[in-house]
């Protein structure tokens, strides 16, 4: 499928098929409205997206343009003319964290508007005010322009993220979101029945779980989510429950790293995607993005964590020793609240870069 003719981004959109590992320039009035054009398209979407097969499902990408760039080029996506050939539904946390959320965001975007029901943009945590102003990207757009227009184009992104469907439904048997599940959570309609745009998803607290929730093993139920400071954690009962009740055969979420970039939980009802390699250097984390195809099987492509700087040496570390098990997964004994410990320490055992938190969802707003 070309691009339309006389599509008014193709310089913007040739501009992202170049592999470029520096930033990119772009002019302030285009951006506006291309982001103007975007929300509109994606305000008259659903709350609960309806994908068809056969589809590529990508985890959060957290500002690694090279690494966007490489998905692209596993998949066989991208050509000179800019034909796209996959239907790709994004699972959010496309900004913070890495060195290019503009980038990421832009491409994304652009590739929405000129091909709209090949690419489905799911909101991420990160797609919001009070996180995405302190985990990086506030502050990229700050280095990048001057104040005022850094100050506009974050607010009027935001008010885009605002608009961003919560979750998908594909082939009516795979239910997809960012985070997961929850106890608000009891029909594919309660999905459908959020109304956005939702400024600060974590006053709905169905799309709060949505986008924030995590697994964990052992548990039964749903407890609070103590790392992240909002939603829950749930437990491997209320999936099996939940796919009984809404006829569906697999739960597909992102949001935490995967040594392996996928990680199964509850005897492959559920799968998370991580699609950004080395988000934690030092574990020296893979990358993953899952392939449907139209009979319902499902594949990986992995992306090695190897970057310009390392050339690869570290590419075969631990390689034979993990497993596409759980073990990335919190279970109830590790809990940071379980025999008194506190999540600050939980947080700091992870390194340098911590699980973000919705503590900052709950401050005062400027
Ligand atoms: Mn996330």
């Amino acid at each position: 499928m070309p691009p339309p003719n006389k599509f008014a981004y193709m310089g913007l959109l040739k501009k992202h098929l170049t592999f470029s590992d520096e930033r990119l320039d772009y002019d302030v009035q285009e951006l506006l409205k291309l982001i103007k054009d975007a929300k509109e398209i994606i305000a008259a979407e659903p709350s609960l997206l309806e994908v068809q097969l056969p589809c590529i499902i990508v985890g959060d990408i957290h500002g690694q343009y090279l690494d966007l760039h490489r998905i692209f080029g596993m998949v066989g996506e991208k050509n000179k003319s800019g034909q796209t050939t996959r239907r790709f539904l994004f699972l959010g946390d496309y900004v913070d964290r890495g060195p290019n959320s503009l980038e990421c965001i832009v491409a994304l975007l652009v590739n929405k508007l000129a091909f709209p029901r090949m690419f489905n943009l799911l909101r991420g945590n990160h797609e919001s005010m009070a996180i995405n102003r302190v985990y990086g990207f506030y502050q990229e757009l700050r280095d990048r322009f001057p104040e005022e227009e850094a100050n506009l184009l974050w607010r009027t992104f935001n008010d885009l993220f605002a608009h961003l469907p919560l979750a998908a439904i594909v082939h009516g048997r795979i239910l997809c979101m960012h985070g997961g599940i929850g106890p608000h959570l009891n029909s594919l309609d309660d999905i459908r029945a959020i109304r956005r745009p939702l400024d600060d998803p974590n006053t709905n607290p169905l799309a709060c779980d949505l986008l924030w929730s995590d697994p964990m093993i052992d548990l039964t139920g749903y407890i609070p989510n103590s790392v992240r400071g909002v939603s829950v954690y749930f437990g491997e009962d209320t999936v099996v429950k939940l796919c009984e009740k809404l006829k569906i055969e697999l739960v597909v979420r992102a949001h935490q790293m995967m040594l392996n970039g996928y990680g199964f939980y509850c005897k492959r009802k559920l799968l998370t995607i991580f699609s950004a390699p080395r988000y934690y250097p030092e574990k020296n984390n893979k990358g993953a993005v899952l392939k449907i195809d139209r009979n319902l099987k499902i594949g990986f492509y992995l992306l090695n964590p190897v970057t310009q700087q390392t050339k690869g040496e570290l590419k075969f570390r631990d390689d034979y020793t993990r497993k596409d098990d759980d073990s990335s997964y919190m279970s109830r004994q590790a809990a940071p609240d379980y025999n008194g410990g506190s999540s600050t320490e939980q947080q700091q055992n992870l390194g340098p870069v911590s699980p973000d938190t919705g503590a900052f969802a709950n401050a005062p707003k400027k």
